[in-house]
């Protein structure tokens, strides 16, 4: 279990105190675990958990009213202790044992208040608690059976797939699973040459595809000739080879012909390799299925350089996007202080991708600027940090990651599956990265220069 030196997870209790800020709620995030369960806010249920008494047998439980909460963490106050908070605690819900009301003594815990408790309400503790059990009060169960439904993974290590190269975006690599921690795969690329070669993914990514996929579709491999003749094959027919990822197990969107878009229309999208950037690009190749070869608009000789999104992602967006939710769009090379679309357009001759085509139904997850999250690096995924929601936009959501530059800002889609609930990391046991401090350097004539830390 992480951290693996036995020293605590990040404490988001003490940080959210200090950022004097919320986390979002599960619901939010489409993908978490009981996201669907727990709709409605946790604030002020009850449930029974081991009463903190030592002199106790840790069969103890007692009745705690939820306080706050911060995605799956919540802050408790045991019944009795009526408005003092020093007695306060925090769990983890999906790692700490815990009951709805009534629950603990069917499972043959014994119902017993803390002694302080005890001492105050005397005999009358049974009462006391009946009464809150008879009051009809909001209690919750964790349904541990959902919790690990909604962290498994239907990728086994050492399965095979098709994935996006991520030193060249045009093309997909061959690539074998090495590791997989809950909905996350850990996969390194193969035939090439570069030392480090790994990278991390989600399950239902879309970077990541059956082997065949690139042939079926018309999208550039890096791969050998013998891997690429027996690849056309499964992909013209869906077929799982020996060792491959089985097409059913990955998130592929509808396959669409007549989608309307075609060769050199223009359009917005969120750069994939500088996240924090909606730029102008251009439709560059139509691909099978409803995949399209995007490039960002001033690198269009450079072919390496092109991307693939599929019609339906939220991450394709029509002129006029940015000005509407009054982002600055980062402009093509050589328009810097006098880009508008309409000249743009003009004067290159081409026309904007007809708004319909988007067919993006808006999305409101309810995230909210302010709200703490943990989100993965997009750019290295193998971190997921400690994060909050600088802006939304559409479906669109954009995560700064705390202490970091706002160079370092992700635009993502709402629904995606690369941001978390607080907690997250602490119940799959894998390290969450803290903000970063800044670094403080003091200078000759004894001032300070606080600096934030650049991507190295
Ligand atoms: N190698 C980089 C990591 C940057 C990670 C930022 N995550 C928000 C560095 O240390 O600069």
């Amino acid at each position: 279990h992480y951290p693996p030196d036995g020293s605590p997870p990040f404490d988001w209790s003490a940080y959210l105190e200090s950022e004097k800020a919320d986390a979002a709620p599960i619901r939010c995030f489409k993908h978490a675990p009981l996201s669907t369960e727990w709709k409605s806010s946790l604030l002020g249920a009850m449930l029974e958990v081991q009463t903190k008494d030592e002199t106790e047998s840790p069969n103890t439980f007692w009745v705690a009213r939820i306080i706050q909460v911060a995605g799956y963490r919540v802050r408790l106050r045991f019944e009795g202790y009526g408005i003092d908070s020093t007695r306060d605690f925090w769990i983890h819900l999906c790692t700490t044992e815990s009951f709805p009301i009534n629950g603990a003594v069917r499972m043959g815990k014994r119902l017993r208040p803390p002694k302080d408790v005890m001492d105050r309400l005397g005999d009358s503790w049974l009462e006391h608690i009946s009464k809150v059990a008879h009051a009809g009060s909001l209690t919750i169960s964790v349904p541990i059976d959902k919790v690990k439904q909604g962290l498994s993974c239907p990728f086994k290590v050492g399965m095979k797939l098709e994935a996006v190269y991520k030193r060249q975006l045009s093309h997909t690599c061959v690539a074998k699973v090495i590791n997989v921690v809950a909905d996350r795969i850990h996969v390194q690329y193969e035939n090439c040459k570069e030392p480090n070669k790994d990278f991390w993914f989600h399950f239902a990514s879309s970077w990541i595809h059956p082997v065949g996929w690139s042939q079926r579709v018309g999208h550039r491999i890096i791969a050998s000739a013998a891997f690429k003749s027996e690849a056309l094959d499964k992909g013209r027919h869906k077929k799982t080879g020996f060792g491959d990822a089985p097409w059913e197990i990955f998130r592929m969107p509808p396959a669409v012909e007549n989608h309307g878009f075609s060769v050199g229309m223009k359009m917005e999208v969120v750069d994939p390799l500088k996240l924090g950037n909606i730029c102008a690009a251009t439709v560059m190749e139509v691909l099978e299925e409803g995949y399209l070869m995007i490039a960002i608009d001033g690198c269009m000789e450079d072919k390496s350089s092109w991307f693939c999104y599929h019609v339906t992602s939220p991450l394709l967006l029509p002129v006029g996007f940015c000005e509407h939710h009054k982002i600055p769009i980062v402009p093509p090379r050589g328009y810097e202080n006098r880009f508008d679309w309409v000249d743009y357009l003009k004067e290159t001759q081409s026309i904007a991708a007809p708004v319909e085509l988007f067919k993006q139904d808006i999305k409101d997850r309810g995230f909210r600027p302010g709200q703490k999250i943990e989100a993965v690096d997009l750019i290295e995924p193998g971190l997921i940090c400690v994060a909050s929601i600088v802006k939304t936009a559409g479906s669109l959501i954009s995560v700064h990651f705390d202490g970091w530059e706002s160079s370092f800002d992700q635009w993502t889609d709402c629904s995606s599956s690369n941001v978390y609930p607080v907690g997250w990391c602490e119940m799959v046991g894998y390290p969450l990265q803290a903000p970063k401090v800044l670094e403080i350097h003091l200078t000759s004539n004894g001032g300070m220069v606080k600096s934030f830390k650049k991507r190295s």
